[in-house]
Formats: C-alpha cells, structure tokens, sequence
C-alpha cells in the first residue's frame, strides 16, 4: 500500500484525578493521534504516548512531532508497504524513539486489518474474546489508595498495583492487604530502589505480591537478577526493555520472571509481538502496560493482550478510569474484571471526533 496523507493532532485532556509516583506528579495529559490514509483512502489510527515531559522515558511530545514530521513521516511517503512489518525495518536506520515509532507503526496495523476486513486482535494472532483487566492506584497518600481499591474492587477489577517508594512501601502494603486479603495485588516501584534497599524490598515478600515491578534502574539488569535470587516475589521488568535485545538480556541473566509490554516503549505492534514471543519461549509470564492513554492506545493494547502468552492481567482500565469523556466510540467498559475485544474490522472502535476537536491544541496535514 502507499500512505497518501498523514495528519497529527495534538490533544491535552486532564485527568479526573492527578497520578501520583516517587518521580512526579501527572495532571494532565497529552498525547499526538496519528491518522494514516492509504490510495484508497482507508484510515488508520495510532496515538503517540510519550509524555509532555521525559520523566518515564527520554521522549517528549515535542520530540516526537519533530521525529515524525522530519523522519519517520518522509520514510512512509517515500516507501510502498506491503505488510505492517515493513515499517519497523523501515525505521531501523532512525535511533530509538520508540514512542514515535510506535505511533506511525500501529496506525498502519488499523489500515492493514481494516483492509483485510478483520478485527485488530485477530489479525496480529489475538486468541481471546476477552483480556484481563487492571487498574493503579497512584497516590501518596493510603486513606486515599484504600478509598481508591475499594471502588475498583466495587468495578469489578481484580488486580490492584499500587505505586510504592522506600518511604511508602511497607505502609501501603501491609495496609492495603490487610484490609484487602483475596485481591490480586502488585507493586510498581519505578526505580525508586538500589541494591542497598534489598532488605525492605525483602519485607514484601510477606504480603504475598503478584509480582513487583522495576524496583532498580531502567540499566540495572545485573542488579535485578541479583535481587530476583534473593526475593520469593517474582520480579516485573518495565523501563528496562525498550526492545528484543533487552527482552533477550533479561531472559539470560534470569533478571525477571515477568515482563510488562509496552507497545509504545518497545517501538510497536511488530516489537511487541516479537518480545511476547521470546518470553513464551522461555516461560516468562508477559502483561500489557498502560500510559494513561486515550482509547486509540487502550484498543491497540487490548489487541497485543489478546496474545496467547498475555497470561496476566493488565494495566488495562475502562476509559473512565482517567478520563470522563475518551476520544473513542463507544468508550471502554471493564466488566467483571475483564474487557471485550471488539469484533468490528481493525481498532474495532469508531474515532469521537467531536470529543477530539474539542482537545485538540495542534493539528497539522502532510501529504505524499
Ligand atoms: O510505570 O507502568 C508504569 C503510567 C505512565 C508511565 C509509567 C507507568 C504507568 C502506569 C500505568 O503505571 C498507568 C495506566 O495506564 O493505568
Ligand atoms: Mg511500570
């Protein structure tokens, strides 16, 4: 197929409550939906996650229009496509940026599926009718985290991960549980640990966790698998896989018994598909991440979750976990702690245009 025109919108939306971790605090969010449209003027979507700023990775916003308009944008204009695994050998000779990458590439995907008439889920090799959700709770403060689980559990969310710190841990832990006995609960630390913390992170192993999620630096894959062989919790990795090679890594070093995809962190749906191969391969349990995104991410995620070794659930929220009105039709619904992956062909959900011009700060046409 050819790209004939790619349009960027910028949105910012606020979220209903500000996402509190060790590295800052987010209120509200922004985000650049892609619309790719081919010869025959079928169109595809995918959203850009990177942040306004680059406290989760190095990417921004701004990065990532200047990467899309002045690289990633040329090299689809300039290239027939003939299966959505072509665009991410396009993008190897352009450096990292995986956000960017991973917004161009998925919208590609959505043209792809909707030509072929069939829903997203099954045409990258989706198996379930329904994916496992999961909500976070991000706040520093533990009435409010246990005010917060008790109206997910009331939703119907089955799995709770909580962000935790070396000053909040063991608190919001031994409170949560106690109060909360049968949940399925987690904890996402973020690197907010070293080595030097291993006997408070020991502590935890009481409370009977999922898993904990990146408690050392996103570079720390030695030091991970030296605290996996010391900890009974299985240990998740996050920041520290931007791509096969580290998934790969990982694996060796047995750094994790768990990874979290990312579908923007890994560079898109071919990446994430490759690194949940791997981990089947080597019995490690995977789960799809969330960025506090809009829908047009949320329904890529529920596709790559839709994945047979997706085994866990994920940070997979209803629409109106952060956001009273989404920029998809209809919004996302979490029922009985899971959601349904949509039949119609492609996203499986039809864009809200109007809710998307009411947010929109930027919007910018390019054509072939
Ligand atoms: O570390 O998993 C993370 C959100 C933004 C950036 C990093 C992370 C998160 C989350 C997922 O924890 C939140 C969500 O989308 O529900
Ligand atoms: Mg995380």
């Amino acid at each position: 197929i050819h790209i004939k025109q790619v349009n960027l919108t910028v949105i910012e939306m606020p979220l209903k409550k500000p996402f509190i971790t060790h590295l800052g605090t987010v209120s509200t969010r922004q985000a650049i939906v892609i619309e790719v449209m081919d010869e025959d003027g079928l169109c595809g979507y995918g959203e850009c996650v990177a942040f306004s700023s680059p406290w989760y990775t190095e990417e921004t916003i701004k990065t990532a229009l200047h990467m899309l308009k002045d690289y990633l944008i040329p090299i689809i204009f300039k290239n027939p496509i003939k299966q959505p695994e072509d665009v991410t050998a396009l993008f190897q000779s352009i450096r990292k940026n995986e956000m960017a990458k991973a917004g161009m590439e998925t919208a590609i995907w959505d043209v792809f599926a909707k030509r072929e008439n069939i829903p997203l889920a099954e045409y990258i090799g989706g198996v379930r009718t329904s994916v496992l959700a999961g909500a976070v709770v991000a706040t520093n403060n533990l009435e409010d985290a246990l005010k917060q689980t008790e109206q997910l559990s009331s939703q119907g969310y089955k799995r709770i991960k909580v962000k935790i710190n070396p000053k909040n841990d063991y608190q919001f832990i031994q409170g949560i549980r106690s109060r909360f006995p049968h949940i399925s609960l987690m904890a996402d630390a973020n690197s907010a640990y070293t080595l030097n913390d291993i006997d408070k992170l020991k502590a935890l192993d009481d409370f009977d966790l999922l898993m904990i999620e990146q408690p050392l630096a996103v570079n720390d894959i030695v030091d991970h698998a030296v605290l996996q062989k010391q900890m009974n919790t299985p240990i998740c990795l996050d920041e520290s896989i931007t791509n096969y090679h580290d998934a790969y890594s990982a694996i060796q070093l047995g750094s994790c018994k768990v990874m979290n995809i990312k579908v923007g962190r890994v560079g898109g749906l071919t990446n994430a598909k490759k690194i949940h191969d791997i981990c089947v391969a080597n019995n490690i349990d995977v789960w799809c991440g969330g960025m506090i995104e809009f829908g047009i991410s949320r329904a890529h995620n529920i596709a790559l979750a839709s994945l047979p070794g997706f085994t866990l659930p994920g940070d997979l929220s209803s629409s109106n976990h952060y956001w009273h009105e989404d920029i998809i039709d209809p919004m996302i619904e979490v029922h009985n702690g899971e959601i349904a992956t949509p039949k119609s062909p492609g996203l499986g959900f039809s864009i809200n245009k109007k809710r998307i011009n009411q947010v929109t700060i930027l919007h910018e046409e390019y054509k072939a």
